[in-house]
């Protein structure tokens, strides 16, 4: 892949803010995409969505720009021969060797913000080649990755672990600044609180996880959190909910922080 795009072909689209929306399979990315943009719009900002998703049937809002329109599965699965998954990383690879195209897009379209779904599969996204080239060869002012830990998969300390150790990853896979979300909280109020507690305070993850786990698991996992300073890293948690719009509000005034430097969206 040429990652190598001459500066003479990249049209600088004005002060575009590019706001990618990962996180693991389900989690309500799409369907925070589609806030986002309402809430853009809503305030009289010029917003516009990318679907980056070749696999996906139903979106959950209209888009602008679509991968779908390059790059079809089905005829990738019957052209090659391959099953779903080997279709869906050809798919990944065509998709960034058509980066000067969706460029284009973008720069007709020439939106201010620039809100990007990615495929459920994040493994296909951020750990190929791909993914990461399309983050950092997009042209923008300012990008920002959100990674949104789904909710419903957080029922126990250990499970907050692994995806926070997930989120991390991402985050050095994308190269790019990152807001962690946690999705869903309608449907684990009642859990969010220990949640919140796990994700600012080392020692009460710890004691969650001797609580919930063997020794060997507990030792492993503490001296993983102790190297990483997982606390640290997964500090800034924001809770929301897409379906009843709880904490949108403190995640737009995190999002302006970091892309518009603290200037928030006229309401
Ligand atoms: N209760 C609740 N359901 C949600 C929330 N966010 C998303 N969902 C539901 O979860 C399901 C998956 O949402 P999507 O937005 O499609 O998730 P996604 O991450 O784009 O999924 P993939 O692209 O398939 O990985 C849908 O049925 C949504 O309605 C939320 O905050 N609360
Ligand atoms: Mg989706």
């Amino acid at each position: 892949m040429d990652s190598n795009i001459s500066e003479s072909k990249k049209i600088r689209p004005k002060r575009l803010k590019i706001i990618f929306v990962t996180g693991t399979a389900g989690a309500g990315k799409s369907l925070l995409v589609s806030k986002i943009y309402e809430y853009y719009t809503r305030n009289g900002a010029f917003a516009s969505i990318l679907n980056l998703d070749p696999g996906v049937e139903n979106l959950p809002y209209t888009c602008d720009i679509d991968v779908r329109d390059h790059v079809d599965i089905v005829s990738i699965m019957k052209q090659y021969d391959l099953g779903p998954n080997g279709a869906l990383i050809m798919a990944n690879d065509l998709i960034a060797s058509k980066i000067d195209v969706l460029q284009d897009e973008v720069s007709k379209v020439n939106p201010d913000y620039l809100i990007v779904d990615t495929p459920g599969q994040i493994e296909l996204f951020a750990f190929r080649t791909s993914g990461p080239f399309l983050v950092q060869n997009l042209d923008a002012e300012e990008k920002v990755n959100i990674f949104l830990y789904d909710g419903a998969l957080i029922t126990s300390a250990v499970n907050f672990v692994s995806i926070a150790l997930l989120a991390t990853s991402i985050k050095l896979r994308l190269g790019i600044s990152t807001i962690n979300v946690i999705t869903k909280t309608d449907l684990i109020s009642s859990k969010m609180k220990e949640i919140l507690q796990w994700s600012t305070n080392l020692r009460s993850l710890e004691a969650a996880i001797l609580n919930e786990s063997d020794g060997e698991t507990y030792i492993l996992i503490t001296n993983i959190l102790r190297g990483l300073n997982i606390g640290g890293f997964a500090q800034g948690l924001f809770p929301i909910s897409n379906v009843t719009g709880e904490g949108m509000i403190n995640l737009q005034s995190a999002l302006s922080r970091i892309i518009n430097l603290g200037e928030e969206v006229e309401d």
